[in-house]
């Protein structure tokens, strides 16, 4: 064995190691299983000195099992699940450390189907014990993750423990300093899900992004009887009905020919489509469309599109709170809607399946990322294994939402790192050979203004380049920067691939318009909007970028920012204040949105 060998061999054994249990990735579309829900009220304990795993906190004790004494988790202090715990109790508006949540639950037991405990997300880490056993541990914050649980319940009085923590570090994902608030907690459903014995694990099933007139399917059933299984899948709106058999690993594959309306943000047509496999069944809401590069174009089912974008993160600001219900996606499609969008990008990590269901519904396209946010320590194996675990569960989870076109894989890392031009090479070809139909970018930052005849030009210099399909661009001209010149005499580039604006932006308190406006640090409605007019100016003189999305859409909570008079631990790049009063840049934008929307159409 040669020395790369021995050392693949060493970490195996290590990840296999007893006590090291991993979750499993999430099954395919858990909104559309049978399910018996554990959100509600959950006890809590604070683990302010972490003591609770060496104290055996997990296993519960009161009155009629001993041990009473000091450990207690129930008649004092409860948390709703989904929920941040830093907007539920003041104690804990800042905290960062662990939590152990606890709640008790009785469950049907069928005696031929499994069942699997399933998380939509738990900021960030945690650890899950059920009925005093560890059942496994999860690392990332905003994708989901599984546990199977068949023959672990009982029909009365379960109980389920979680150690939660949103402790930042430098190997975690995101690491020691971010721009956004780091909220902790069970951020997202948690639900007991029935299957049959041999079920529907997986599917992607879409249309070939080369020939939208094929219909590619690949399904993957999972138990103890997959193989040779026939499965069925079935589009009734166009009486089509594919019949597949899997192979002897109970993965089947098919490509047919298929006449479909396309998706579109015109006409974001959905089809239901039915998978049958012996006992088990399930059914989707599909669209179909292509996104192709051609030179510095971006080619939506063959067409050339323009992005008219936004940002926002998973927060709803007025509440200081993170967002996670069906409701809260509505509030935040709609207010992108409300610019004129048909583009979000979804800041800086997976957002919850609401909000991408939502947009994808009313025909919004999307760009996802994962957390790869400034300095990640890509030198870290450990780092890099879990950045590539936190990309494969985002596609797992939103691979048949055809709104989704751009997979993300980085914001703003160094591109004088070795360790990560390195290691972003090898995942933009990992995301690729897990999904072929969506284009893959990443936002980057560092750039010249170089001297071209009478026009200066901004130009990114990144490795990465050229390895991705659509290039993301952040830049803060009139904010961290100075504009180089007029931006009448002002382009951005991106060596001939699409470009879209990623970021741009500059803070002001809603409101104000005092002092010199012409100045920075006014922090004026006024000077934000000459930023955006300036900037607009500017990218109407590049023909490589495709779209724009401002930063961002809603001021949002950071505690770092902390200008006594201004910020007070608000990031106001906002277009859009908490209190949902429009800056005057939002104006700005949603004017430019709407002639490009008609400029489009004619
Ligand atoms: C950036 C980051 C974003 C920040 C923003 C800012 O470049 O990508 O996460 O919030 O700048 O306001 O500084």
């Amino acid at each position: 064995m040669n020395y790369k060998k021995i050392k693949l061999f060493l970490i195996l054994i290590i990840i296999s190691a007893p006590g090291i249990l991993y979750a499993d990735i999430s099954m395919q579309n858990v909104s559309g299983r049978e399910k018996q829900s554990l959100n509600g009220v959950w006890n809590i304990l604070i683990d302010a000195y972490d003591e609770g795993l060496k104290k055996k906190w997990y296993i519960l004790r009161d009155s009629n099992n001993g041990g009473l004494n000091e450990l207690c988790y129930e008649g004092n202090l409860t948390l709703r699940v989904p929920g941040d715990w830093n907007h539920q109790l003041p104690e804990l508006y800042l905290y960062e450390g662990h939590i152990w949540y606890q709640r008790r639950f009785d469950s049907k037991i069928l005696p031929d189907k499994r069942m699997f405990l399933h998380f939509g997300a738990v900021s960030n880490n945690c650890i899950v014990f059920l009925n005093g056993e560890k059942i496994g541990e999860h690392k990332g914050g905003f994708t989901p993750f599984q546990f199977e649980v068949t023959g672990k319940l009982k029909e009365k009085d379960n109980y389920i423990i979680l150690r939660v923590d949103n402790i930042r570090g430098e190997n975690t994902i995101p690491a020691l300093s971010f721009d956004w608030w780091n909220y902790g907690g069970i951020t997202r459903d948690v639900d007991l899900v029935y299957v049959p014995e041999n079920y529907i694990q997986d599917y992607f099933i879409r249309v070939d992004n080369n020939d939208t007139g094929k219909l590619d399917i690949k399904v993957k059933l999972n138990g103890e009887n997959v193989s040779r299984k026939e499965i069925v899948v079935e589009l009734n709106e166009i009486n089509k009905k594919i019949t597949l058999k899997t192979d002897e690993n109970g993965i089947a594959r098919s490509s047919k020919k298929i006449s479909l309306e396309l998706w579109s943000p015109e006409k974001p047509k959905l089809y239901d489509v039915a998978i049958t496999s012996g006992n088990d069944k399930i059914t989707d809401r599909i669209g179909f469309r292509s996104i192709k590069v051609d030179g510095n174009k971006l080619l939506l089912n063959g067409k050339p599109i323009y992005l008219r974008g936004v940002n926002f993160h998973e927060e709803i600001a007025n509440e200081k709170r993170r967002a996670y219900s069906k409701a809260d996606a509505e509030f935040l499609v709609n207010s992108a809607l409300e610019m004129n969008c048909n583009f979000i990008r979804l800041a800086h990590y997976p957002q919850s399946e609401y909000t991408v269901r939502l947009a994808e519904e009313k025909g919004i396209l999307m760009w996802e990322e994962i957390p790869l946010w400034q300095k990640i320590n890509f030198a870290s194996e450990e780092v890099c294994k879990l950045a590539e675990t936190m990309a494969d569960e985002m596609i797992q989870r939103d691979k048949n939402r055809c709104g989704v076109i751009i997979w993300s894989i980085s914001n703003e890392t160094s591109k004088f790192s070795k360790p990560r031009n390195k290691f972003l090479a090898e995942l933009v070809t990992r995301v690729k050979s897990l999904d072929n139909t969506r284009l893959v970018s990443s936002a980057l930052h560092q750039s010249q203004a170089v001297k071209e005849d009478e026009w200066t030009v901004m130009k990114l210099e990144d490795p990465l380049i050229e390895l991705l399909d659509v290039v993301g661009y952040n830049k803060y001209l009139g904010w961290y920067q100075k504009f180089p010149c007029e931006p009448e005499n002002l382009k951005w580039e991106a060596y001939g691939k699409p470009l879209i604006i990623s970021e741009f932006g500059a803070e002001c308190v809603q409101g104000n318009n005092l002092g010199d406006t012409t100045n920075l640090n006014s922090w004026s409605e006024t000077y934000m909007e000459n930023v955006y007019k300036k900037d607009l100016i500017s990218f109407d003189n590049s023909e490589d970028i495709v779209g724009l999305s401002p930063w961002i859409l809603f001021d949002f909570r950071v505690p770092r920012r902390s200008h006594a008079l201004f910020q007070k631990g608000w990031n106001r790049k906002g277009l859009i204040s908490p209190e949902y009063r429009k800056k005057n840049a939002w104006y700005v934008m949603k004017c430019y949105y709407d002639k490009k929307y008609y400029e489009c159409k004619e």
